[in-house]
Formats: C-alpha cells, sequence, structure tokens
C-alpha cells in the first residue's frame, strides 16, 4: 500500500506560527509517528508552495499509488486546475483540512477541490491525515 501526502503552501511553517488554529507540531513531526502507527504502509510526503509543483506531484503518483491525502491549503479555494488535476487521475483523493474550515472566513467555505475528491475531512487537526490513511487501508 503507497500513500501520498502532499502539503500545499504554508503548510512547511507548522509548528512555527498560529499554533491556536494549527496546533504545535510541525508537519515532519508529526510524520515520523504518522509512519510508526502504519509500519505497513509505505508512505511518500511532499510539500511546495508552487500551485504547478502540486499538480506535477499529483499526476506523478497519481495513477500507481493506492491513495493520495490532499491538502491544497490556501489553493483549495482558489485552483480550479488542482480541481481539473485531481477529477483527471486514477489514484483516490482524500482532501484534508486541519482547521474547520466552515467555520472561519466565508472565502475559507468554498472548495474547489472537494468534489472531485472521495472525501473532505476537515477541523480535526493533525489526526485528520491519519484517519484518511485509514480511509484507505479499509477501501
Ligand atoms: O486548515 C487547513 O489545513 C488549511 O488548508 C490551511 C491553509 C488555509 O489557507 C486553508 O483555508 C485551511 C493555510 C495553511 C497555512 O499554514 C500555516 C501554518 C502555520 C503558520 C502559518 C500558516
Amino acid at each position: 500500500m503507497q500513500i501520498a501526502i502532499i502539503n500545499g503552501p504554508n503548510l512547511n511553517l507548522l509548528g512555527t506560527r498560529e499554533p491556536e488554529i494549527y496546533g504545535s507540531l510541525t508537519f515532519e513531526q508529526y510524520f515520523e509517528a504518522l509512519k510508526s502507527k502504519f509500519p505497513q504502509v509505505i508512505f511518500h510526503y511532499y510539500q511546495s508552495n508552487v500551485e504547478g509543483e502540486l499538480i506535477n506531484e499529483i499526476q506523478r503518483v497519481g495513477f500507481d499509488f493506492d491513495g493520495i491525502v490532499l491538502n491544497p491549503a490556501g489553493y483549495t479555494h482558489t485552483s480550479v486546475a488542482l480541481g481539473d488535476c485531481i477529477a483527471a487521475i486514477k489514484t483516490p483523493v482524500i482532501e484534508v483540512h486541519i482547521s474547520n474550515i466552515h467555520a472561519r472566513e466565508e472565502f475559507r467555505k468554498i472548495s474547489l477541490v472537494s468534489a472531485k475528491c472521495n472525501g473532505t475531512i476537515a477541523g480535526l487537526g493533525l489526526i485528520g491525515y491519519e484517519l484518511a490513511t485509514r480511509y484507505f487501508l479499509n477501501k
């Protein structure tokens, strides 16, 4: 079982700022814990602040991997191209948001990727990545 975790812009700053919204762990710290919880899974982690690089990575893993856990971050609310890309690949995608995007500013309530994904997890913190992994394992 191969699962790609793909994080969008500014998520490289996790654990350094806004801990009241995003928690105090860096993604790298959380990723170590995630890998040890699922020794049977081969995880691949990718983060970029660049829209086209995220699309290239989704296309790269999107035909062979068993699942993609995607947090498109700010591009969630703006990127037609990311939505088109998810619609074009074969690998199922779960959209994850650390914060509850429905309880924040109005513009965060709109996701241009949700309808192309198998499901969305929002507002549960970093555990959302674990729950998405469980979905792929039980599929
Ligand atoms: O809740 C989420 O996971 C988001 O995808 C995070 C995005 C935000 O634009 C989405 O609306 C919801 C922002 C990621 C920025 O991450 C930071 C982490 C630490 C410090 C500053 C930014």
